[in-house]
Formats: C-alpha cells, sequence, structure tokens
C-alpha cells in the first residue's frame, strides 16, 4: 500500500480538509457542521484521486489502448466517501486528521446518503465491475442516467411496505465533475426521408444529454476510470413569449418535460415495464453513449473501420439493446458508411450480458410504439432482421427480432453482439438451453460464461474491518487485489488459536449489529443466537415465503418444546416493487408473523424475527459481516447467479441454499460438507410441475406445513383481519408455482442440521473460515478478467 498513515500524511490532509471548509464551504471551521466536514473531507480526498485520473487517462490516449464501455441503466453505488479513502489507502490517515479537528470519521460516514442508482444485483454487479476495472487497470467508462431520484425509501407501517420517494440529490453530491461542455442532442419520433440516397430523420423532440463525471479510482490508486452518468436538460430554454403573457408554467413545459428524463430510476428489474417513458430513457443513455464513444475515437484520429480494435460496449442486459440500432445509424446516417460494413462493425463492438430467464423480465416493445418514439431505429432494427434472416436461410420461422409485432430486445441483443453471457454456469447453460437454442445452434461459440464476483475491497476490506485485520494478520497485506491468496488461510483452520480469532471477529461483528437492532429497532437481540440472514429483492422465486412458512413451524416446536433448539435471530430485509402485490404481501405476512412471534413469553429467548426497513447497500455493509447463516433459497432454476450469496460466505457465513445460480458453484469452491444444501435441482422443478397435485401432495405429506398454512388461514397472525391471507394459502394450495410445498420439508431438515453445526463450535468455525478461504474465485477482478480476454479483448494498461 501506498500512503502510509505518517505524521505528515495525516498533517497533509488536515490543512486540505482546513482549506475546503473555508474556502469551498465557505465556514469558519468553529461553525462547520456535520454536513462541512464531511464534504470538504470528500473533496480533499477527490484532489488525490484527481492526479491519478488524469495519468489514467493521458496513458490511453498515449498508449492507444482499446477502452471498454460498460452500458447499464442501473450503477448501485452506495456510499463513496470510506471507498474512495480504503482504494487510496487514507482510511487511517483520514480519521486521524478528523479526530486532530475533534471530528468522527465514523460519524461523517455515517451520514452520507447511498447513491441508489439501481434496484437490485444488476446495478450493485455493475458498481463492483466498476472497481475491478478500475483496480486491474482496464481502461473504460460506465455509462449510465443520472437520476435525480433513485430507488424509493421504504418505510413499514403496520407490517405494510410504503414508498417514499427518494432524495439523494437534495445535498450536494461531492464526487462528480458536471461537464456542461459535453452534451448531445437526443432526438424522439418525428419523420424520416430520404435525400440523396441517405435516411434522414428529423425528429419532432429534441432534448440535451449533459455529462456528470465520477471518477472511479482502483485500489493502491493506480488506476482510475470514469462513471459517466447523463441528465437531461431541455434543448430550448423556457418560452419567454409565452412567459410574457402570464402562461407560466407552459412556458416550462420544454424543461419540466426533459427533466422527466432523468428524473426516475424504474423500481423494479424482474418484470418488464411495458412504459414509453422507460423505452426513451433506454434511448436516451444509449444514444449519448454511442455519440460520445464516436466522438472519442475520431478525436483519436482514427479511421470508424478501426472501431472494434479500440471499444468495446457491453450492455448490461437488455436494457442498453438499441446500442446496435443506434451505432448503425450513427455510421449509416451520419458518417455515410453502408450497411453490411456498419452491422459487422456493431457486432464486433458490442457484447450482451443476460441477467434473468425469467420470461416476465424480458423487454419486448410494441412495434407501434418503438415505430412512433423511434422511427428510424424501427427501419433499422428490422433490416437488422432481414439481413440476419438471409444469412441463415435455414433457420426456423419462429426466429427473428420483430415477432407478432413486438421488438424482442433479447434476440436484438443476441443478434447484434459477438459474445453474449450468463451470469454463473448453471445460469449460462440454460441461456443456452432455454432462452436462446436457435440463435445459440446459429452461432455456436457465442455464448459464454462469466461467473459474476463481488469487488473485496467494498465487500470485506471496507464492511468487515475485523475480519479483514485477522485475514492481514494472518496471511500478510495483498489480498484486497488478490483474492485467491485467502488460500493461505486454509492450513490455520485447524489451528483452535486461529479459529478463535474467527470466532471473536464473527462475534464483534454480532454485537456492532445487536447495537444497530436496539437503536433502531428497539429490539434487544442476543448475540450468542444463530444470525439467519434474508436479504434481497422480495419476489416470489426468491422464496422469503418458505423461510417464514418454516420460521412458524420452527416456532411451534419451541412452544411445544422449549430449549428444542438453538436461539436464532431471523433477519429479513428487502423492498418489492411497488406494482407487485404478491411481494408486498409476503412482506406483510413476515411483519405480522414478526409481532405475534416476538411478544411470546415462552419463545422470545429462543427466537426473534427482524424486518428493518430500507435495505441498502450499506445496510448490506453492516449485515454481512454479523451474518452466521446466509438464506439463498431460490426455486432453482430462477436466479441467475446471485451476489448476495457470495458476499456472505465471503465473510465467514454458511449457506443453506438450493441448487440454483452461483449457489451451485459456492458449493464447488467451499466444499460440499460447509454447505447445507436442499432442495429440487432445475430439472427436477420442471419435472414437479407437470403434476398439477404438486403442492397438495406436498402439504398432506407434511404435518407441520399443514398446521402452519391453517394458521396463517385462520387469521393467527392477523387477528384485525382474520381472512387477509385467504388468497396466499389459497395460492400454495392450489398452484405454488415456486414450489414452496415441494421444498419445504427438505428445507425444514436442512435448518435441523444447521443447529446441530452451530452447536458444535469446533466444527462451525472450521467450516466457516473455509469459506472465507475457499471464496477468492468470487472476486470480481477474476470475472473482469474474464470480461476482458473472453468478450473485450482488451489489455491492462497498468
Ligand atoms: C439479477 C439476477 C441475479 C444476478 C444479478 C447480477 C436482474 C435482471 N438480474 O441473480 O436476478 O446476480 O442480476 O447478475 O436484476
Amino acid at each position: 500500500m501506498p500512503n502510509e498513515t505518517t505524521a505528515a500524511s495525516v498533517a497533509a490532509l488536515r490543512a486540505d480538509v482546513l482549506r475546503h471548509i473555508t474556502y469551498t464551504m465557505g465556514k469558519d471551521a468553529p461553525h462547520a457542521s456535520h454536513y462541512d466536514w464531511r464534504l470538504a473531507l470528500s473533496f480533499a480526498l477527490r484532489d488525490r484521486i484527481v492526479e491519478p485520473w488524469f495519468a489514467a487517462t493521458r496513458r490511453t490516449w498515449e498508449t492507444g489502448a482499446k477502452r471498454v464501455y460498460y452500458l447499464s441503466m442501473e450503477f448501485l453505488v452506495g456510499r463513496l466517501l470510506e471507498d474512495a479513502a480504503i482504494n487510496l489507502g487514507l482510511r487511517d490517515v483520514a480519521r486521524e486528521a478528523l479526530a486532530g479537528l475533534g471530528v468522527d470519521f465514523a460519524t461523517l460516514v455515517g451520514e452520507e446518503p447511498d447513491a441508489a442508482l439501481g434496484n437490485g444485483g444488476l446495478g450493485r454487479l455493475a458498481a463492483c465491475y466498476m472497481d475491478s476495472m478500475a483496480t486491474l487497470g482496464c481502461p473504460g467508462y460506465g455509462y449510465g442516467i443520472r437520476y435525480e431520484h433513485g430507488l424509493f425509501r421504504q418505510s413499514i407501517v403496520n407490517g405494510e411496505q410504503r414508498e417514499q420517494a427518494e432524495d439523494w440529490l437534495t445535498q450536494r453530491h461531492p464526487w462528480e465533475f458536471e461537464r456542461p461542455e459535453s452534451a448531445y442532442v437526443i432526438g424522439f419520433r418525428g419523420e424520416v426521408t430520404h435525400a440523396q440516397g441517405r435516411a434522414v430523420w428529423t425528429p419532432a423532440e429534441t432534448v440535451h444529454a449533459e455529462a456528470h463525471d465520477t471518477p472511479v479510482i482502483g485500489w493502491g490508486s493506480r488506476w482510475a476510470n470514469t462513471l459517466r452518468l447523463w441528465s437531461a436538460k431541455p434543448t430550448a430554454l423556457f418560452d419567454l413569449a409565452r412567459f410574457n403573457h402570464g402562461e407560466y408554467a407552459a412556458a416550462a413545459e420544454p424543461e419540466a418535460l426533459a427533466r422527466t428524463l432523468s428524473r426516475v430510476l424504474y423500481p423494479d428489474d424482474t418484470t418488464f415495464a411495458g412504459k414509453e417513458l422507460r423505452l426513451k430513457q433506454e434511448y436516451f443513455l444509449v444514444s449519448a453513449a454511442l455519440q460520445d464513444i464516436l466522438r472519442r475515437h475520431l478525436a483519436g484520429g482514427h479511421a470508424l473501420s478501426d472501431l472494434p480494435a479500440l471499444a468495446a460496449i457491453q450492455m448490461n442486459d437488455t436494457h442498453p439493446a438499441l446500442a446496435g440500432p443506434e451505432l448503425v445509424r450513427l455510421l449509416v446516417d451520419v458518417h455515410g458508411m453502408g450497411f453490411k460494413e456498419a452491422i459487422s462493425i456493431a457486432v464486433a463492438c458490442l457484447g450482451y450480458t443476460n441477467h434473468t430467464l425469467l420470461p416476465e423480465a424480458l423487454e419486448r416493445w410494441a412495434t407501434y410504439l418503438l415505430g412512433s418514439v423511434l422511427p428510424r431505429h424501427m427501419q433499422i432494427i428490422e433490416e437488422i432482421d432481414a439481413w440476419h434472416a438471409r444469412q441463415h436461410p435455414t433457420r426456423p420461422h419462429w426466429v427473428g427480432i420483430v415477432k407478432h409485432h413486438e421488438v424482442r430486445m433479447g434476440d436484438l441483443a443476441f443478434i447484434t453482439s459477438h459474445r453474449v453471457n450468463g451470469v454463473s454456469a448453471l445460469h449460462s447453460k440454460l441461456v443456452k438451453k432455454t432462452l436462446f437454442p436457435e440463435l445459440d445452434a446459429l452461432h455456436p461459440g457465442r455464448v459464454v460464461n462469466v461467473t459474476n464476483g463481488v469487488t473485496p475491497r467494498r465487500w470485506l476490506r471496507l464492511a468487515n474491518p475485523t475480519l479483514a485485520t485477522l485475514v492481514t494478520g494472518s496471511i500478510g497485506p495483498g489480498w484486497e487485489a488478490d483474492l485467491e491468496r485467502l488460500q493461505g488461510l486454509e492450513p490455520l483452520v485447524e489451528d483452535a488459536g486461529f479459529r478463535a480469532e474467527f470466532a471473536a471477529a464473527k462475534r464483534s461483528n454480532k454485537i456492532a449489529l445487536t447495537d444497530w437492532l436496539r437503536q433502531t429497532q428497539g429490539i434487544e437481540a442476543n448475540p450468542d443466537a444463530i444470525f439467519d440472514v434474508q436479504v434481497k429483492r422480495v419476489h416470489e422465486y426468491k422464496r422469503q415465503l418458505l423461510n417464514i412458512l418454516q420460521t412458524i413451524a420452527h416456532w411451534q416446536r419451541l412452544r411445544e418444546n422449549p430449549g428444542s433448539a438453538l436461539p436464532r435471530l431471523r433477519v429479513f430485509g428487502g423492498k418489492a416493487a411497488p406494482g407487485y402485490q404478491a411481494a408486498k404481501e409476503i412482506i406483510r405476512l413476515i411483519n405480522d408473523v414478526a409481532v405475534v412471534v416476538n411478544a411470546d413469553p415462552k419463545t422470545r429467548d429462543a427466537l426473534q424475527i427482524v424486518y428493518p426497513e430500507n435495505y441498502n447497500v450499506s445496510m448490506a455493509e453492516r449485515l454481512v459481516p454479523a451474518a452466521d447463516l446466509s438464506e439463498q433459497i431460490s426455486t432453482a432454476g430462477k436466479e441467475a447467479s446471485g451476489t448476495g450469496n457470495m458476499k456472505f460466505a465471503l465473510n465467514g457465513a454458511l449457506t443453506i441454499g438450493t441448487l440454483d445460480g452461483a449457489n451451485v458453484e459456492i458449493r464447488e469452491h467451499v466444499g460440499a460438507e460447509n454447505f447445507f444444501l436442499f432442495g429440487l435441482t432445475a430439472a427436477e422443478v420442471t419435472e414437479r410441475r407437470r403434476d398439477p397435485e404438486h403442492a397438495r401432495k406436498a402439504i398432506l405429506a407434511n404435518q407441520p406445513l399443514q398446521d402452519v398454512l391453517q394458521m396463517i388461514a385462520e387469521g393467527r397472525f392477523s387477528p384485525d383481519d382474520p381472512s387477509r391471507y385467504h388468497g396466499l394459502v389459497h395460492n400454495i394450495w392450489n398452484s405454488d408455482y415456486f414450489l414452496v410445498a415441494s421444498d419445504f420439508a427438505a428445507y425444514d431438515a436442512a435448518q435441523a442440521q444447521v443447529d446441530v453445526a452451530f452447536g458444535d463450535p469446533d466444527r462451525w468455525w472450521r467450516m466457516a473460515a473455509l469459506n472465507t478461504a475457499r471464496m477468492g474465485y468470487f472476486s470480481s477482478d477474476r470475472a473482469i478478467r474474464e470480461y476482458m480476454t473472453e468478450i473485450w479483448g482488451t489489455k491492462s494498461a497498468l
């Protein structure tokens, strides 16, 4: 690490913080608030990022290195202050510098709002990948939208989710640089005419996309890349004539219209929101990004035919799938290239990552909508479709992009990319077999797998300083950028002293969580209980329902036989999409059950349920280090990968899980004996669904489950409204698409195994430490290296 904590570095940072208090915040130090100090510190750290950032940019220009452009509608970065301090090697320096001024570093860190520009795994993955690209010296840009309102704030009122607008930008955001000079015109609607053999699109509406750049510094400050987020601005300022006529609201209309484009993040990533505004947002991002990419390429004096040698463009799911048609449009209509050359350049540049098999999440736009919002793109999409059809005359007739008056964005992304990847081994196999079997057969080798990863800087070093210190003390520094080194812990696992230290680190994290629960939830939790955590978006396929049903069965057994199980704290957290009623009902059920169970004097010491509201990245940073047990219990074949599963296992939690997504590979790496496996496999799930009686049979075969459903149906957890959950219970008996009933018995048995293992501390801590030691593979650095060699064809510029 650079930047030792020396008296000189502390004094220098302190002086810079004071300078920013005075000249940036305009405050006299004795009157500065926490807010002032946090911003001043952020500016002082940002100053230290600027030099390496410039150096990286200069080096990329000088060496003519290929750049990666990561297009994503979501970047779930969370807080940035501590992350920047850690990657700069200045966390301790900052703490000391502030302490000398009578300011507490941790307090400032805790007051930073989360940048919640994403929904869940897909957006957080993009943020981890930005960190790894910067750490590996892979020259690159993240392109996204600077939403004024990120993911909604969740509160739980009488057990129910309420949504409030999120307002991270009401405070000054110190990490970004506004670039009013980097603005592009983005068009919508209008008409297409032809002149001199070329199509001329005259949009009826236009907005400006204005860039905001946030430097992303890598570990050890050796490289920095740019996260460039676009915000929408009107092309025409407000209408002075109308204003002068007293039409004040109408005068401001163009501005309001434009701004809606970057106003809100769509709060759903698992269903396809067929909204015109969403389509416009997607095109807004894609067009701004591609205009910027071509401008940079041409500024370097390169021929357009050289674009694939210098630019790799990755589409994060289908949301930016208009990148293919937009690139073709710019090359053909603006730069006069022939269609065939343009499409082959597009395919050579583009890659597509698929993140879901759920059919309801695959984007499809009605042709009349796409054709009216983007008339020229509709023509180009049809041209691409015809070109592809000509190349594959023997293809099955149902293969194609435009079918049944819809544009299928998955097929578009596939056809316009040279590589398509899934995000875990199982998922990639299913992408080939079930999602795109025909396209896979036409393009053998195009579909590859890159199993997801998470950044060890944030998810171990930052979030879990106690364990990070133990790791460094045991195997030396450097694992943060070379996570496979964690293997060095393996021999230590046999050492009782090491295991005791490992357990002590976990215990101190659990105590910290207990303190937080006391302060925020008013709950007195027992730090010696098993901390059993399920945090993620709430969705039927993720089966929070299975968890709460088993919790009720467990509670019943405890009532009959107190002392029959070890104490447990069951933590749930996560948001449901506002329009997703079934998921909201599950949240309510969990909270209703919590009220009854937590009030039971018979079981209070042995079982507690908590649902802290507004789960986000910074809450994950508290929960992950404190968990003993990680719940990864989706219906097999539904979770593309999961990344929470990786964070928990890396921090020494054991997984209870199905053979789904990356669970499969996690289990292979940590060892089957260190993983609580249960449930049907993906193939068995498909098979079981063929029996229309599957749920009924499973329920009738399992008395505890039958009792649980009976209690819920009778209103035991909703005495004020006994029929509240009739629909839910009816649905489990009669359809149960996600096979909660069929997996219940196996899950219940696996939970009993957890108790057995936790009751044997030697065994448990050996298992837990082996999880940490064997998770090196799941670093996002490994994943990004695979993207660089298998998909992007780029090299480190370090
Ligand atoms: C999510 C999957 C997760 C996966 C992340 C990141 C979407 C559409 N998909 O299983 O559900 O870990 O993507 O790949 O958000």
